[in-house]
């Protein structure tokens, strides 16, 4: 006999004879019958035994419990009260792999477990349909942006993570034994996609894993993230980096609604595709519509999640809801920012409240860029590797990273970023 193929549930056709693979979602008996649902990747079907007819079947589903992994073949027939309109008569069950009970966690597409509980059981979490849209989309979504990097003239690159030398500050770098020598995770692949500018290759994205060492616990901070880098040199301003970025989110929102439709509808998540250009405020614009609205800062404090919060709530109102905050105060930017006076052409991508990525035009003056770093007291000795690259033809350049955790997360509407991650990396957090 010829071996059957397996076929995923949502490809399942009344009247074919086939074969589906999955766990056990439910058990149930009603007199006569006894109904088994069937979870795969893709969704349920309801196998239907009938008790007088095939009492071999019946024996060994009696034996059967959730979460066990079956095999099934049988006739596939439409049956509109069956979850999804269809139901398979099976003829014959293979155990193919036993569950442990009572289950640690639970399944359903009701999410009942704490978070903690499921992450400890993360590879059964992901059984539940609700969970497992949030990958697709996650996947999806990165699918997009490669697109749009690659139609608009990027070349994918692949940085080191070990590194000699941190990008963004000391105190969030995770330090490790490298042979006899310190090294560091990386917390960006910043130095490397600058020095790429110097190489000739022009335009690059790296989709990467980048490491923090945050000491707080938020909604929107983990310690391993998957960083969406892009970097593009000869540019005029920061303009030119404003404009990819938008174009980025843009074709990504639209690629989700199109192809992520059953995904978002689970989360009740509606995607507007934001118009383009995006609105872009000045930094000291925020401070003004902060001030009007009770929330007084000085020019060159940083913006804490409040202010973000409020002023995503007014954003929102006036029919923004991604939106761009550029010439931030320089002492708040890192040294690799151009500045410009006191201020600098540093921006944010913010979404309703959340920064979703931040970059700008870079300092491509060596004489600059090592005066800029002394002022905020890196020791250039340090970054030797980095600063060659500016001192044999440095065109201008641009960049920014995106936090492809946190875009999900504000698409989908989800309250804690650590859902979007498999496996999170936090303070108390590195097993499983
Ligand atoms: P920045 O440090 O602002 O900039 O990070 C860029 C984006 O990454 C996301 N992000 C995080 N996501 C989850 N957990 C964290 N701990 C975390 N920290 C940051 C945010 C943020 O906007 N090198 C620059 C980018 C550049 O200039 O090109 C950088 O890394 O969405």
């Amino acid at each position: 006999m010829e071996k059957m193929e397996r076929t995923y549930t949502n490809d399942l056709q009344s009247g074919k004879k086939s074969l589906v693979k999955g766990w056990i979602s439910s058990v149930r008996d009603l007199g006569g019958l006894k109904f088994l649902i069937l979870r795969d990747r893709e969704g349920l079907i309801q196998i239907t035994i009938k008790k007088a007819e095939s009492k071999k079947i019946l024996e060994l589903a009696s034996s059967l419990v959730r979460e066990d992994c079956i095999s099934v073949t049988g006739m596939v027939k439409n049956s509109p009260q069956a979850p999804g309109g269809k139901e398979i008569i099976p003829e014959s069950i293979e155990l193919v792999s036993k569950a442990k009970t009572p289950l640690p966690i639970e399944t359903s597409d009701k999410i009942i477990t704490g978070l903690d509980k499921r992450f400890d059981f993360r590879f059964m979490d992901v059984r539940n349909p609700k969970v497992r849209a949030i990958f697709r989309v996650k996947d999806i979504a990165l699918t997009k942006m490669r697109e749009y990097f690659e139609s608009n003239g990027f070349v994918e690159v692949h940085t080191p993570i070990i590194q000699a030398a941190g990008a963004e500050g000391g105190a969030t770098m995770f330090p490790m034994v490298y042979y006899q020598k310190e090294a560091f995770l990386r917390q960006s692949p910043q130095l490397y996609k600058q020095m790429l500018m110097a190489s000739s290759l022009d335009r690059i994205y790296e989709i990467g894993s980048v490491f923090r060492a945050e000491k707080f616990h938020t909604r929107r901070h983990v310690s391993e993230y998957l960083s969406v880098d892009m970097e593009m040199a000869w540019i005029e301003s920061e303009e030119d980096v404003l404009r990819i970025a938008e174009g980025l989110v843009e074709y990504t929102l639209k690629g989700l609604k199109k192809d992520c439709k059953k995904e978002l509808e689970v989360f009740g998540a509606k995607v507007n595709v934001p118009e383009l250009p995006f609105k872009r405020l000045t930094y000291s614009d925020v401070l003004g519509i902060l001030a009007k609205n009770g929330l007084k800062k000085e020019w060159g404090d940083d913006l804490d999640d409040p202010d973000e919060k409020l002023l995503g709530q007014i954003m929102e109102k006036k029919g923004h809801e991604w939106y761009f905050i550029t010439k931030y105060p320089g002492k708040i930017k890192p040294f690799y920012i151009m500045m410009e006076g006191k201020a600098s052409r540093g921006m944010d991508l913010d979404c309703r409240g959340l920064e979703i990525a931040s970059g700008g035009q870079r300092e491509h003056r060596y004489e600059e860029l090592v005066k800029v770093m002394k002022q905020k007291g890196l020791d250039p000795h340090k970054f030797e590797f980095y600063l060659s690259a500016f001192q044999y033809g440095m065109p201008p350049h641009g960049g920014f990273g995106l936090g492809s955790e946190r875009f999900v997360q504000q698409v989908l509407g989800i309250e804690n970023i650590k859902e979007i991650i498999l496996f999170p990396r936090t303070p108390e957090r590195l097993v499983p």
